[in-house]
């Protein structure tokens, strides 16, 4: 298996030595972060076999799929309408771009003052560390930030890349233009693969992505209970995986996983006391490994209850809506679910506080967390006004502002503490 794999890497023109060195160090971090942990479910035993075999069985059914003719279409972000590359009988998969460990490989062209977000991405291509980005057909892009914009003119040099335009605001001609670029999306699509998307194919892909996000939204609504049946970071790891699992199996994965909690909520059996400080963290995403947030915070003995986040809530709050079978009703539905996206790249972007004083509630949350990657100046920026509107609410605020290194977890957590201290009086 493990020269199978050495031979897989080989053939995807992977970097073996700085492949060989990223695993090794993941492994000691995932026993630390995850292994670790008391009383994990059972059902997280999956996940815990996906990260262990990470760059192992998933590239292999991708590089099958592009042996019987497939294509395989890498995304960034959540705004790329994974239903038409499932309909077109392609597989979508989220990349990853959570580690430090690529990042002085990027920097070697991005300037430092990038989000870590960028650096991981371009670093994992440009130092050829990554099997996914290697078997992937095309990388689909976005215009959600200058940063990316710009990363994604240099990754075109290396790889095919299409960057869709999400537009800044939200009105009607903004929605129009949004509307526009998912159908051109679709003629990329099918040029890609030789497919037609079809009304039939595009309502199982529609209901396929669906199950999807009812079982992440199963997932969360479990994360309201209290106490808590799973950890913060057990179920940051499972929407992680998500991202780039198969969306059938991970469906059934994650509903397997939430019969097993909903025994241990029936049970009143919880991963931390009742009195555990519950945590909301809100801004961007934590796409894996990046797991460091979490650790800290639950490590302290608080708890993570809810990531407004696009690796949280942003990601499967919304179903596509579901429409007569016929392409153009489908493709409108389209438009509109992913137009409510509340990404800070909008503006204005009020909904985005709305969102977090709900979740906050929802989630019987003692107090935000607004997680900012360095460099990010949208979100940044939109914390100003979070801070306001949560004073206004009377929900206690801590904003953090890091990178991937480690270099600041001491100084994270001696805040973290202090806050949940703050918050427990
Ligand atoms: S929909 S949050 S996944 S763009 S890369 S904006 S952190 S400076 S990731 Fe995002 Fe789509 Fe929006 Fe969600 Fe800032 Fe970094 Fe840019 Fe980033």
């Amino acid at each position: 298996m493990v020269n199978d794999n050495v031979q897989m890497w080989t053939e995807l023109n992977i970097d073996l030595k700085s492949h060989d060195t990223l695993l090794n160090a993941l492994g000691p971090i995932f026993q630390e972060v995850y292994l670790s942990q008391k009383n994990r479910p059972a059902g997280m035993g999956f996940y815990d076999f996906v990260v262990g075999d990470i760059h192992g069985i998933r590239v292999k059914e991708l590089r099958e799929h592009a042996k019987n003719g497939g294509k395989v279409v890498a995304t960034y972000c959540v705004f790329v309408p994974e239903e038409l590359v499932w309909a077109a009988d392609a597989i979508p998969v989220g990349l990853c771009a959570g580690t430090q460990f690529s990042v002085p490989i990027a920097e070697e062209v991005l300037p430092r003052n990038t989000c870590a977000l960028i650096k991981s991405s371009f670093g994992f291509k440009l130092g050829r560390v990554c099997p996914y980005v290697q078997a992937s057909h095309l990388i689909v892009g976005e215009t959600t930030c200058d940063g990316k914009k710009k990363m994604f003119e240099m990754l075109g040099q290396l790889q095919p890349v299409y960057v869709m335009e999400v537009p800044n605001k939200k009105t009607e001609r903004s929605r129009e233009l949004w509307h526009g670029e998912v159908l051109a999306f679709k003629d990329v699509i099918e040029k890609l693969t030789g497919n037609k998307i079809t009304a039939k194919k595009l309502g199982e892909a529609i209901d396929l992505v669906n199950q999807r996000r009812l079982a992440l939204q199963r997932l969360y609504n479990l994360r309201k209970v209290r106490p808590v049946p799973i950890s913060g970071k057990d179920a940051l790891l499972a929407t992680q995986v998500s991202f780039y699992d198969d969306a059938q199996r991970d469906t059934q994965m994650l509903n397997a996983l939430c019969d097993e909690l909903d025994k241990r909520v029936a049970a009143g059996q919880g991963v931390a006391p009742k009195n555990a400080p519950r945590i909301l963290i809100s801004g961007s995403p934590m796409a894996i490994p990046n797991w460091k947030l979490h650790h800290i915070i639950e490590s302290t003995g608080a708890v993570v209850v809810c990531e407004e986040s696009c690796t949280g809530t942003r990601f499967f709050s919304d179903l596509v809506k579901p429409t007569e079978h016929n392409l153009v009703a489908q493709m409108k539905a389209i438009a509109d679910r992913y137009m409510n996206i509340h990404c800070a790249c909008f503006t204005p972007n009020d909904e985005r506080p709305d969102d977090v004083v709900r979740l906050a509630k929802e989630y019987q949350a003692d107090g935000v967390i607004h997680y900012n990657l360095q460099f990010c100046h949208t979100y940044a920026n939109e914390a100003v006004k979070m801070e306001k509107r949560l004073e206004k609410e009377g929900i206690p605020l801590l904003r953090i502002e890091t990178d991937y290194s480690d270099e600041d977890a001491g100084q994270l957590r001696t805040r973290i503490e202090a806050f949940l201290e703050m918050i427990k009086h």
